[in-house]
C-alpha cells in the first residue's frame, strides 16, 4: 500500500448500472443511460475550468484538487446494457475483468459503479478473477440515486474515485458508507440503511472521515514483478444451498445433482448441519461422485470449525470447511478453482482450503499444531510457519521444513505432519541427508506416520544419500510394523541393500564375537578382520565395503538374534543365500548350536534357498 505520486492520476470509472444511475419508470427504478452527463453537471465530480484550461478531451472529467499538487481524471465507461445487478451473471463479471486487462496499462486506477444486491459476489468474483493485481479496483454504487436530493451515491462515488485516485491498494475492494472493504470478505446487510455493506471477519482496509486512516498491516503485499493475469475460465455450474432445521435429505438429493459442480452449503453456527444418516448418506454419495461441497457458516460472523459432533459430521461426509469465508467469496472461491483447467480433484480441494486472496483465515499455526506448541522450538518454527509475505520468510519456510517434517515424523507426530500438510508442506521433499519424512518415521517404528505418510503419497522407495530406503532403516531398527506396511505399499530392498543381508548372515569361522563396539557401531574396529583391513586390498573398495557388512551381520548369526532375521525375511531377503565366504544362515546357525534359529530357518523351506554344501 502507498500514497500515490504524480500530479495527474488517471481512472477508468466502468458504470455497469444499479441504483445509483437509475430512474423511476412506471413507479419502478430501472437502470438509466448517461451517468457521465450527469456527474458533468455536479460540481464536486467535475472541476470543468481545469478541464478547458488543461484542453481536456469531451470524455475526461476531473475532480476539484483533493490535494495540492495532484488532480484525478476520469473517464466514465458505460456497459451496454446496463444491469439492475440482480441480473449479473458470471459471464458479465468477466467481461467487467476483461474490460479491466484491456485499460490497464492506460489507467492508474479502476472503480466499478455496479448495483449493491450482487456487489458482494461481484467483488468476490473479480479479486479471483484478477491475479497479481497491483493496481486499485473499488467496486461502488448507492442505495438511492445520484440524482436525487437525498443520496449516498454522490459520497460513495466521491469516495471511491479519491480513494483509487490518491493510494496504490492492490486489491479488488468494495466502498461505501466511508469504508474500503476488502471486497471478498463484504456483504450486503441492509436494503435500506446508507450503512449497507459490512465485513464481518476482517476489519476494513480504510476508514474515511475528517482523516482517512488507512489499516496497513491489512493490505496485502504484491509481487512487483508478476503481470496482471485474468483467469475468465470461471466454472458456472456451482450452487448456494442454505440448510434449515429438518430439510429433507431428498431435497439435498435434488439439489446436488450433475450438471454441479461445486456448492456452497451454509450451515448452522459454526458449521453444524443435521445428522441425520439420510442427509449425511446424501452428502457423501455426492462427495464421493466427485462433487466439492464448502461448508460456511450462515452466520454474519464468525467460522467453520468442528467443536461439534454435528459440525464434524459435515466433515466426515467430505465437506470441506470454508473457516470464515462469506457465502460470496465461497462461491466465488469454488467457481474460480473449479475452473482452473488441468488440477486434479485433490489439487482443487487443497486449494480451497487454502488462503487465496485474503478472502479467509485459516485457523492459525498454533490452533492446528497443538503438539508442537509445548517448548520453545515449537513456538519458533509455528511463529516461522505462519510467516508470508515476504521473500526471505518464504526462502526461510521452504528450507525448513523438509528438516521439520523429518523430526516431527521421527517423533511420530502425526498432528504435526498433518499441521504441515495443511500449510501447504509438500512431505516428500528430502532433508540435507536426502531423507524424506518416511525415512524418519520408518526409522523411529511409528506405523500410524508411515500410514499417514504413504496415504499422502510420499514415494516408499526413495533412497537417501547413503543409498538406504525407508524399508532398510526400518530393517535396521527391527520394526515388523512398518516393515508390513512398507512392503505392502510395494518397498522393496536394492541389489545392495539385499547384499547387505546377505553378509549380515555371515559364516563362523570368519566372524569373531561380538565386540561391544560391534554392539554399537556398524563398524567395529577391534575386529581383527577390520584391524588388518588395507593388508588384503586386492579387491579394493568393493571387498572393503564386503567387509563392513560382514562385521555389522555377524550380530545376527552368532547371536542366535532370531528377530533380526526375521526382519530381513520379512523385507524380502532371501534367506538362503550365502555370505561371501559361501556360508548360508542356516549353516551359521548349525554349527553355532542355535536351535530356535535353526528351526526358523528351516520353517521357511520355500523363503530359504536351496542350501548349498557347507564349504568346511
Ligand atoms: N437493485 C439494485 C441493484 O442491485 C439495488 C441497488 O443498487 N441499490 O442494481
Amino acid at each position: 500500500m502507498a500514497r500515490a505520486v504524480g500530479p495527474e492520476r488517471r481512472l477508468l470509472a466502468v458504470y455497469t448500472g444499479g441504483t445509483i444511475g437509475m430512474r423511476s419508470e412506471l413507479g419502478v427504478l430501472v437502470p438509466g443511460t448517461g451517468l457521465a452527463a450527469i456527474l458533468r453537471t455536479l460540481p464536486m465530480f467535475h472541476d470543468e475550468e481545469h478541464a478547458r484550461a488543461r484542453g481536456l478531451s469531451e470524455d475526461t472529467l476531473v475532480l476539484p484538487p483533493a490535494s495540492r499538487n495532484q488532480r484525478i481524471l476520469y473517464t466514465v465507461l458505460e456497459c451496454q446494457p446496463l444491469f439492475d445487478s440482480s441480473d449479473m451473471t458470471i459471464a458479465e463479471w468477466v467481461c467487467l475483468a476483461q474490460t479491466i486487462k484491456r485499460h490497464y496499462e492506460q489507467y492508474h486506477g479502476f472503480v466499478v459503479i455496479h448495483g449493491t444486491d450482487t456487489m458482494a459476489f461481484a467483488a468476490s468474483m473479480l479479486s479471483f478473477m484478477l491475479e497479481n493485481l497491483q493496481k486499485t479496483v473499488i467496486l461502488t454504487g448507492a442505495q438511492v440515486p445520484i440524482h436525487a436530493l437525498w443520496s449516498d451515491g454522490r459520497e460513495n462515488l466521491l469516495g471511491a474515485l479519491l480513494m483509487a485516485g490518491q493510494y496504490v491498494i492492490p486489491e479488488v475492494c468494495l466502498f461505501f458508507q466511508n469504508q474500503l472493504f476488502r471486497g471478498n470478505r463484504a456483504t450486503k446487510v441492509d436494503a435500506r440503511r446508507f450503512a449497507a455493506f459490512c465485513s464481518p471477519n476482517l476489519l476494513p482496509l480504510a476508514t474515511v472521515g475528517a482523516d482517512i486512516t488507512i489499516n496497513r498491516e491489512l493490505v496485502r503485499k504484491v509481487d512487483g514483478k508478476a503481470g496482471l493475469v485474468v483467469h475468465s475460465s470461471m466454472e458456472q455450474d456451482v450452487g448456494l444451498l442454505r440448510l434449515y432445521p429438518g430439510i429433507p435429505a431428498a431435497l439435498v438429493r435434488a439439489f446436488l445433482q450433475p450438471p454441479l459442480k461445486g456448492v456452497v452449503m451454509e450451515t448452522f453456527g459454526s458449521g453444524n448441519g443435521p445428522t441425520k444418516p439420510d442427509l449425511l448418506q446424501e452428502l457423501r454419495v455426492a462427495t464421493e461422485r466427485g462433487l466439492v461441497i464448502v461448508n460456511c457458516t450462515h452466520c454474519l460472523q464468525g467460522a467453520v470449525t468442528t467443536d461439534y459432533a454435528a459440525g464434524m459430521a459435515m466433515a466426515g461426509a467430505g465437506v470441506i470447511s470454508g473457516f470464515d469465508m462469506t457465502s460470496e467469496a465461497a462461491l466465488a472461491k469454488l467457481s474460480y478453482v473449479l475452473g482452473q483447467p488441468g488440477l486434479s480433484l485433490d489439487v482443487r480441494k487443497e486449494l480451497l482450503t487454502k488462503d487465496l486472496r485474503g478472502e479467509m483465515t485459516p485457523p492459525s499455526v498454533e490452533e492446528r499444531r497443538p503438539s508442537l506448541q509445548g517448548n520453545t522450538l515449537g513456538g519458533g518454527v509455528s511463529w516461522l510457519l505462519s510467516l508470508s509475505g515476504s521473500q526471505e520468510a518464504d526462502a526461510l519456510r521452504n528450507a525448513l521444513v523438509p528438516s521439520l517434517a523429518c523430526a516431527a515424523a521421527h517423533a511420530g507426530d502425526v498432528e504435526a505432519l498433518q499441521a504441515l500438510v495443511e500449510l501447504g508442506s509438500d512431505l516428500g521433499l528430502v532433508d540435507f541427508n536426502g531423507q524424506t519424512p518416511l525415512h524418519a518415521a520408518a526409522r523411529g517404528g511409528h506405523t500410524e506416520a508411515v500410514t499417514m505418510l504413504l496415504q499422502r503419497g510420499v514415494d516408499v522407495n526413495t533412497r537417501d544419500t547413503d543409498g538406504f530406503s525407508p524399508l532398510l532403516l526400518a530393517v535396521r531398527g527391527r520394526h515388523p510394523g512398518v516393515i508390513g506396511l512398507l512392503r505392502e505399499a510395494g518397498a522393496s530392498l536394492s541389489t545392495q541393500e539385499l547384499e547387505e543381508a546377505g553378509t549380515e548372515l555371515c559364516s563362523q569361522n570368519r566372524c569373531p564375537p561380538p565386540h561391544a563396539l560391534c554392539l554399537v557401531t556398524w563398524r567395529c574396529l577391534l575386529c581383527p578382520a577390520w584391524a588388518a583391513r588395507g593388508q588384503d586390498d586386492s579387491e579394493g573398495p568393493k571387498k572393503e565395503s564386503r567387509r563392513q557388512e560382514t562385521w555389522a551381520g555377524c550380530r545376527l548369526a552368532y547371536r542366535a538374534d532370531l528377530e533380526g532375521l526375521q526382519v530381513w525375511w520379512q523385507a524380502g531377503a532371501d534367506l538362503g543365500q550365502p555370505g561371501y565366504d559361501g556360508h548360508s544362515a542356516l549353516h551359521v546357525a548349525e554349527a553355532a548350536g542355535n536351535l530356535a534359529v535353526v528351526a526358523f530357518l528351516q520353517s521357511l523351506e520355500g523363503a530359504v534357498g536351496a542350501q548349498a554344501p557347507c564349504p568346511e
